[in-house]
C-alpha cells in the first residue's frame, strides 16, 4: 500500500432493507484494495433532510486508504450500483448512498468530487455519527447548530 490516507465516508439508505444495505456496505467498503476499516459508527435513523421517502439509515467511517480520492469515489460508487442504486434526480430516495466527506486534510474541488462535502456540517445525520467516532473533528457548536435534526441511535 503506498502511503495511507484517512479517508471519512458518509453511508445513506432510505429505500429496501436499509440496515442491511448500510451493514454490507461497510464490509465491502472494509474490503476494498489497499484499504483498512479504522473505524465505523453505529447505525443510526434520520428524517430526510432535503429529500423524501422513509427515514434514512446513516452512518460514519474511517478507513485508512492508498487510493486516490477518484479512485476511492470510484469504488464507491461501484458499491452504490451493486445495492442497486438509481439516480431518476437530485437526492432522490436511494437503495445506498456513499459520500467522501474527508480526505485526509484535501480540499478538492472537482466536477465529480467536492471534498470537504459541502454540506456535511448543516446535517446532523453526519456530524453526530463522525463525532461518535472523531471526537476532535466536530465542535460543540457545530453539534449545537444541527441539534433540532431528528436522529437516534439504532444499537447500543
Ligand atoms: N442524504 C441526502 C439528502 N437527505 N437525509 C437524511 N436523513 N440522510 C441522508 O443520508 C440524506 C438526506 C443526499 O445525499
Ligand atoms: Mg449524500
Ligand atoms: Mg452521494
Amino acid at each position: 500500500m503506498r502511503e495511507s490516507v484517512i479517508a471519512t465516508i458518509g453511508l445513506g439508505a432510505n429505500l429496501g432493507d436499509a440496515p442491511a444495505t448500510v451493514r454490507a456496505a461497510i464490509a465491502a467498503i472494509a474490503a476494498l484494495p489497499q484499504t483498512a476499516l479504522v473505524r465505523a459508527s453505529r447505525l443510526y435513523s434520520s428524517a430526510p433532510v432535503d429529500s423524501s421517502g422513509p427515514d434514512y439509515v446513516n452512518a460514519v467511517v474511517q478507513v485508512g486508504t492508498g487510493l486516490s480520492a477518484p479512485a476511492l469515489l470510484a469504488q464507491l460508487q461501484n458499491i452504490e450500483t451493486a445495492a442497486g442504486r438509481e439516480r431518476p434526480y437530485r437526492n432522490a430516495p436511494r437503495t445506498l448512498d456513499l459520500d467522501v466527506l474527508l480526505y485526509g486534510d484535501a480540499q478538492i474541488s472537482s466536477p465529480p468530487l467536492t471534498v470537504p462535502h459541502p454540506r456535511m456540517w448543516q446535517r446532523a445525520f453526519v456530524l453526530r455519527p463522525l463525532a461518535e467516532i472523531a471526537p476532535a473533528l466536530v465542535s460543540p457548536a457545530a453539534l449545537t447548530a444541527v441539534q433540532d435534526q431528528m436522529l437516534h441511535a439504532l444499537e447500543n
